[in-house]
């Protein structure tokens, strides 16, 4: 088969050496790691500018084939985010009220959730992130996509890293199932809600729960032969 196989050279960046290398690595651990998952946000409001650069950072993601099986349907507004807390907090209540399952909830416990989601309004940003299970051309045919998951974790963990850069916090949230973020925010059956997250000024009272900053060490998650 013959292909259209147009290669052009990379962009250029400046080449570093193994020292300033680490140096830039270790800043960037640096700043990683003030990242919270946060639950208390302020209802500063947030330039809807940083929004949109942080989610063409998230697109610049890897993805199979490079089909960006991915969509960001972005909320300010405060009715639509008053009925994705009203959905998400109906949902919540059958999960904290039983459908978890004990283990689950244990597991969770320490992280101090409950069914009420305030931060679904007080937060200025919603960012519904939705996995392309398929695309659908102009002529409404199908096309395959690959490695959805891969690619839409990917990008959401740019985002996340963009959003952190511009000072923002973030929740990663799930309120399962997700079906309804499709009905409010009108997308298309093809799309699968893949996290929602949550954007924002913290509060100035926030708290985070002590359990959830501590992260394995290396030794852990890594292993070198
Ligand atoms: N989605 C619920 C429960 C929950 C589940 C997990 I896994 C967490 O890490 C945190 C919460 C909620 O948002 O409360």
């Amino acid at each position: 088969m013959d292909f259209d196989y147009d290669p052009i050279p990379l962009p250029a960046r400046p080449k570093l050496s193994q020292a300033e290398g680490l140096t830039r690595c270790t800043d960037y651990l640096e700043v990683m790691s003030t990242r919270r998952t946060v639950r208390h946000f302020s209802s500063q409001p947030v330039d809807r500018q940083i929004i949109e650069t942080a989610v063409r950072a998230a697109g610049t993601a890897p993805s199979g084939a490079n089909h960006q099986p991915w969509h960001f349907a972005c909320v300010c507004d405060p009715g639509i985010k008053r009925e994705i807390r009203l959905a998400a907090e109906a949902e919540e209540r059958a999960f904290y009220a039983g459908k978890a399952g004990d283990s689950w909830l244990q597991d969770i416990g320490p992280l101090g959730t409950n069914a009420d989601k305030p931060f679904l309004e007080t937060a200025p940003w919603l960012i519904a992130i939705f996995a392309e299970r398929f695309g659908v051309d102009k002529q409404g045919n199908k096309r395959k996509n690959y490695y959805i998951s891969e690619s839409v974790g990917i990008a959401t963990g740019f985002l996340i890293t963009a959003l952190h850069e511009a000072g923002l916090a973030t929740l990663t949230h799930t309120p399962s199932p997700m079906k309804f973020l499709n009905q409010i925010l009108g997308r298309p059956t093809n799309e699968r809600p893949f996290v929602l997250l949550v954007v924002g000024h913290t509060a100035p009272d926030a708290r985070v729960p002590r359990a959830a900053t501590q992260k394995k060490p290396l030794s852990d998650i890594a292993s070198f032969r």
